[in-house]
């Protein structure tokens, strides 16, 4: 595949903002020659309360000559949600929808204009401001994909707070790490959530975390809880005339039985604190460079890294990537499926669709329920106009064939998009196929938590350039670690707390570069393919994870004594986790061990980062000075006997034996 070119269908009638190559050329030779200009430009179609007073953009990307530092617009003062919501209501746009919410289940929907946006988010943030919320300050959203999550956001971002979402399917204690490092003064959360047939009860995970949090130092002032379930209970006795009370499941059991936890010192519910509040909230101005949101990332150290980004280039960025990758036109319905407790759902879902007054489509559910063709029925529910997933979910949607895809009518997408991991030909080929029926464009967007925005192509003010093991360039054709030589608008400023984490993790290896942690190829064209990390990082379903935190998970249990994870691939995941384990003298591996670990690599981390495979290994492959050597296991993991050089190994005996234990896969 990848030598054939498939242009997009004549019939569609397309009216891109970038008409040719050509332009296309025009347009990223002046964003890399003229930066400034390029940018500024931009700027003039959103509002500052100030202008900007120093460079436009000013940066040192070389470790060796000071601290890393990256500012654009520095000076000026500006209010995101007055450039989201506001602007777009003056300008005539208060009746337009912003929002279609779909909910877990398809009775479930309502849908949000920009006015009543803006009058939501006034009255949260007086509510954030009664509880005491400043600007600069942290607060903590583990939510499920409802209205209110935005709200919450855009009610930060209105009084200068900077807002960290968790996503709500971590484990209590991956949120209790990341309230304890941002210093999170309210969580805002809601009783619970449907995803698909199971229940999770998100108010005791955030009991549990705000615990474990104070344990360690840092108490949670308040927590607000938006009563979700039941709306959806309700929904469904509407068409199930009470059905549900004669055959309940274990799950609707649960949510029968379930009582929300409460510390009446702390807690408060949504509707209680709104009811009163004013509509009206006048927006904090905020300096271009001063934080606008944290948002946590695995890091290879296991530690999750709370990545800053800031206000002015953020928004350049997301507004512009949004306007020009995903070609959106006023009128247009845009749909991502990403959750907002991931990048792709801030830049995506939030703040680049709103930044262009556009309407997008919110969905609360999974693509599985109540049956295989629901991301298909959405999108012609709302007529869905450009639609953007993930190859995992393509992967998994795939296995069922065509036949739940025909259901519905598609015809009014125009174009595709795919994040979060490489995307093979076989899912390319039937999303562009199947889902494009032949005539939409594919964007396959590369970026990163880091990034902000999407960096491919390269997009606009990006400049990647391939390096060789030593630093070397390489020009033309070949492979090598994926940097970048200057920084655009969207990229982070700095790991929150611990600069110089930022500035080893990403500047060190290659000085004056950012460095990425992915590898890429160059083919005789001059395209870019990515080819995966380099670093001790694995990719689920396109949920970044490292190594170490999830050896630190197992590593944790009684009966361990050695534990190395590595990734093989995986035909739906893309990546899946293969962890080989070592026990205490004594301790025999059994099923139920093995369960345990499992469960405990859900419990700390989260249900998404559940290990494939959990193998007994006598002991681990080794360098002479003790390292172990994961290039090896990857192999074993794969099955694949090409091993390389493995003349440094201590002990090569142990190879054989893993290969004869290795589990039947599937
Ligand atoms: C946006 C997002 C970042 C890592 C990144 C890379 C992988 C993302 C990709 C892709 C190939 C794509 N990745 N998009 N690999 N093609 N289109 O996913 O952010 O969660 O921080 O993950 O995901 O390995 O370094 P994040």
């Amino acid at each position: 595949m990848a030598n054939e070119v498939y242009h997009p269908d004549p019939s569609m009638k397309p009216t891109p903002y970038i008409k040719s190559m050509k332009e296309y050329e025009k347009m990223y030779k002046r964003s890399i020659e003229s930066p400034e200009e390029f940018w500024e430009d931009i700027a003039k179609q959103f509002y500052w309360e100030t202008p900007f007073t120093n460079k436009f953009c000013s940066y040192n990307f070389d470790v060796t000559k000071g601290p890393i530092s990256i500012k654009w617009m520095e000076g000026a003062t500006t209010n995101i949600c007055y450039n989201l919501l506001d602007k777009n209501v003056r300008n005539g746009m208060g009746e337009k929808i912003a929002f279609y919410w779909e909910g877990n289940d398809p009775e479930d929907y309502s849908r949000l204009t920009y006015k009543k946006l803006l009058i939501q988010v006034c009255k949260f943030a007086n509510v954030l401001k009664s509880k005491g919320v400043n600007k600069g300050d942290r607060v903590a959203i583990y939510m499920p994909m409802i209205l209110e999550t935005v709200i919450v956001m855009l009610a930060c971002t209105r009084i200068g707070a900077v807002h960290s979402v968790v996503f709500a399917g971590f484990s209590s204690d991956s949120l209790a790490e990341r309230l304890l490092d941002a210093k999170s003064k309210v969580l805002v959360t809601s009783d619970g959530v449907w995803r698909g047939e199971k229940l999770l009860c998100l108010k005791e995970i955030c009991d549990a975390a705000m615990e474990r949090s104070k344990k360690f130092g840092h108490e949670v002032e308040s927590c607000i809880v938006v009563k979700h379930l039941p709306r959806l209970n309700a929904s469904q006795s509407r068409d199930g005339e009470g059905k549900e009370n004669d055959e309940k499941s274990p799950e609707k059991r649960k949510a029968f039985d379930y009582q929300v936890p409460w510390d009446e010192d702390r807690d408060a519910w949504w509707d209680d604190e709104m009811e009163d509040a004013s509509s009206s909230c006048y927006p904090v101005w905020v300096g271009a460079e001063d934080p606008l949101f944290l948002l946590y990332t695995s890091g290879s150290t296991g530690k999750p890294k709370g990545v800053l980004h800031t206000t002015a280039g953020y928004l350049l960025y997301a507004a512009t990537t949004f306007k020009y990758v995903f070609d959106y036109h006023p009128g247009d319905v845009y749909w991502c499926t990403a959750d907002v407790g991931w990048i792709t759902g801030h830049t995506y879902v939030v703040y680049g669709p709103l930044a262009n007054g556009a309407t997008s489509v919110l969905f609360e559910g999974v693509p599985f329920h109540p049956h295989n063709g629901r991301y298909w029925e959405v999108i012609q529910k709302f007529k869905v106009n450009q639609f953007y997933t993930a190859p995992t979910a393509i992967r998994s949607l795939m296995k069922f064939g065509d036949v739940p895809v025909k259901k519905f009518d598609l015809s009014s997408l125009k174009v595709l998009g795919s994040v979060g991991e490489p995307i093979n030909s076989e899912a390319w080929l039937w999303y562009y196929n199947v889902i494009g029926s032949g005539k939409c464009s594919i964007v396959d967007t590369f970026w990163q938590t880091e990034t902000g925005g999407h960096v491919t192509f390269p997009f606009f003010g990006v400049l990647p350039v391939l390096l060789d093991e030593n630093g070397k360039e390489i020009q033309g054709p070949g492979e090598g670690y994926l940097v970048f030589r200057r920084p655009w608008p969207g990229i982070m400023r700095t790991i929150f707390g611990n600069h110089e984490r930022f500035e080893t993790t990403y500047f060190k290896k290659f000085p004056g570069f950012y460095t990425s942690g992915d590898g890429a190829r160059r083919d005789e064209e001059g395209y870019l393919w990515i080819t995966g990390r380099m670093d001790d990082m694995l990719n689920v379903s396109g949920h970044l994870l490292s190594t170490a935190e999830v050896e630190g998970a197992l590593a944790e249990h009684g009966a361990v004594v050695e534990v190395a994870v590595v990734a093989r691939p995986h035909p739906v995941k893309g990546e899946c986790l293969h962890c080989f384990i070592t026990t205490k003298d004594g301790v025999k591996f059994t099923p139920k061990l093995s369960d345990e670990l499992r469960r405990r690599v859900r419990e700390k981390i989260g249900p998404f980062a559940a290990p494939e495979c959990i193998q007994y290994a006598p002991s681990l492959p080794k360098t002479r000075s003790g390292k172990i050597v994961r290039r090896v296991l990857k192999k074993i993991a794969q099955n694949d006997r090409n091993l390389g050089d493995i003349s440094t190994l201590a002990d090569e005996s142990i190879i054989e034996i893993l290969f004869a234990n290795l589990p039947v896969q599937d």
